[in-house]
Order: C-alpha cells, then structure tokens, then sequence
C-alpha cells in the first residue's frame, strides 16, 4: 500500500502544501483517537457556548478547533486561518503563502450518538493585494483552492483529498498511524436513484422544490426505484456520492437564517464540491456551478446540489427552468 506523502510528491505537489497538509493531518490523528474514545475521553456533550452559527458548541467542535488551529499557526506557510468555530480570521504569518479555511467537526447533531462525523478543508494561494489578516483574503472563488480534503471518522478513519488532480481516498492504518492509499481515483457515476436530502424540511421548501419532489416520490420514472439516505453529516453523505453516486441536496428554506441555504460555502461547500467534481460529478447552487461563486462574507450560506450529473441536471433543469 502507497504512503500519502509519495503519491502528492508523484502528483507534483509542491513541497510547502505537503508539509501543510500534513500538519492538518497531524490534528486529524488526534481527533480521531479521541472520536474513537468517545465518553472515556470526556468528549462528548455541549457546552454552554454558542457560535457564530447560533448554534450550542459541542466540546468536540471547540476541541477540534483548537487542535487544528493551533497546528496551523505554528506553520510558518499559512498566512490566515477561517473556520466554522471562529467568527473573525484569525491571523498567522504575515509571508506565508497559504490561506486555510475548515469545518473542524462536521456533522455535529451525529457526535453523542455515535455517527459519522467528519473534519473538513481547503487550502488558497494567500493574495498578495489585501491585508494579509484581512477577511478578504477569502474573497476567491472555488476554483482557486489548491487543495480541499475531508478526514471521515467513521468505522475506519479516512482522507478523502485533491491536489487538483485525481480525489483519492486513504485509510489510516492504526498500525503505524500513517494514511495508506485505498483508491487511487474515485469515480461519481453519471446516473443514480439515491437521493439525499432531510425531507423533513419540505414545508419550508419553494412550491418549485416541493412540486419536483412531489414528482420524485409519487411519478418520476428516473426515481421509481429510489432510495433516501440521509446521514445529517454532509461529509458522510457526500463520501456515499462519491463512492457509489447519487445526489446530495440542502435547498434554500423559509426558515430563518435558511433563506440562502444552511450549508456553507467557504469551509463545506466549495471543498466538497472540487473532490465532487475531479471524481467526475457536478457541484452547483441555485442551477450555477458553486466553485464560480465569488464569497462575500466568511460564513456565506449557500444553496447546495451535488453529485451524479443525471440527477443533478434533472433537479436544475426542472426547478432552474420552470
Ligand atoms: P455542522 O455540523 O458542521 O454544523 O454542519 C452542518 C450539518 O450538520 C451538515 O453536516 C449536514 O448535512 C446538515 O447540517 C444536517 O442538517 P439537518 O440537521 O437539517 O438535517
């Protein structure tokens, strides 16, 4: 089994970026031994905080943060840090040459019942042309980032990550702790019947959204034999797309605060969508293609619709052009 290191070398990857990732991957380890250790190791549960989300922070997501923060400012190539936990940039070195943004714990609702969970990232070229701890270092499209990855802690620890070529998967092997290669390209089937999506939101959709689904459930033929899975862990869902298709789905919602979608672009939509997309499948929000979209604020919400190109195209064609 191949070593991670020697394959981003093989695929050209630059030297500083290795070293980056693997000091998130470093954090990733950690995390995921204390995921493994659960109650034992006093992790489960909230606290009393609330975060820039307005959502109640688990002690994992305020354990992650940290872990991975703090790796990341001791990495002299990383010049800004975002993250779903942390309302404002936080500063690193003023030269670095990297921006990083992630999702520490993705997937929270599933961490005391024992669910996938994930971490989430992406890696920009810093720009040279604002502040170097301004916000508007952030303010580039998906289609800059030269890297985005996920670790999935599940019943194996795995990396999903692309440097711009290929999304390979990895396993980490708790023999030695490292990340082995176990597929050297993933592939997203062009068509599938698997949809994900929490239906429990339906009375909150557009009439457009609720009349396609109307049709999904009771007429469709592309979906006569469909199937609903839903993790409520985006990556854990959109590892299933990328392992075996299908289409993955969190629309706009009337909702307050979910009137432009819940997921967001920056740290959860954007990285997805580049593995989504280099394995062959389509990433868009409201009928674009997300990794076009220009981020006008650090936690932007974003309408999202990834996956099979057969099903994603049905879903935009028919809410998109009705
Ligand atoms: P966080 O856990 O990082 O806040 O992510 C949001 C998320 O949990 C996604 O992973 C998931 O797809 C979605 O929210 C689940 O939403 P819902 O609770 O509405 O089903």
């Amino acid at each position: 089994m191949r070593r991670l290191i020697p394959v981003l070398k093989q695929d050209g990857v630059d030297t500083d970026l290795i070293m980056l990732v693997r000091t998130i991957l470093a954090a990733s380890k950690e995390i995921a031994f204390r995921v493994s250790q659960g109650e034992l190791a006093g992790i489960l549960g909230s606290t009393l905080n609330e975060n820039i989300q307005g959502e109640v922070q688990k002690k994992l997501d305020v354990l992650a943060n940290q872990l991975i923060k703090e790796m990341l400012l001791d990495d002299e190539s990383v010049r800004a840090i975002a993250s779903e936990e942390e309302e404002h940039v936080v500063a690193g070195h003023s030269t670095g040459r990297y921006i990083v943004a992630f999702d520490p714990l993705d997937g929270s609702s599933n961490i005391d019942v024992n669910g996938q969970i994930g971490t989430i990232f992406t890696v920009y070229p810093a720009r040279e042309d604002v502040a170097y701890d301004s916000c508007q270092q952030f303010h580039q499209p998906g289609i800059n980032q030269l890297c985005a990855g996920y670790i999935l802690y599940g019943p194996s620890s795995l990396l999903v990550l692309s440097t711009g070529g290929p999304t390979r998967c990895y396993t980490l092997d708790l023999t030695h702790g490292g990340y082995l290669l176990t597929k050297a390209q993933m592939n997203v089937p062009r068509d599938s019947c698997e949809f994900a999506i929490n239906m429990a939101n339906y009375r909150h959709w557009s009439r457009v959204t609720q009349a396609y689904f109307d049709q999904v459930l009771y007429a469709s033929e592309r979906f006569r034999h469909s199937s609903v899975r839903w993790n409520a862990a985006m990556v854990g869902d959109v590892h299933r797309v990328l392992s075996r298709g299908g289409i993955f789905l969190y629309p706009e919602d009337a909702r307050l605060g979910n009137e432009t979608g819940k997921l967001r672009l920056l740290y959860e939509a954007n990285p997805l969508s580049l593995l989504i997309e280099k394995a062959g499948g389509k990433a868009t929000s409201s009928g674009r293609r997300t990794l076009e979209i220009m981020p006008k604020d650090l936690h932007q919400r974003v309408p999202v619709v990834l996956g099979s190109v057969g099903p994603v195209d049905d879903f935009n064609s028919a809410v998109f052009s009705a």
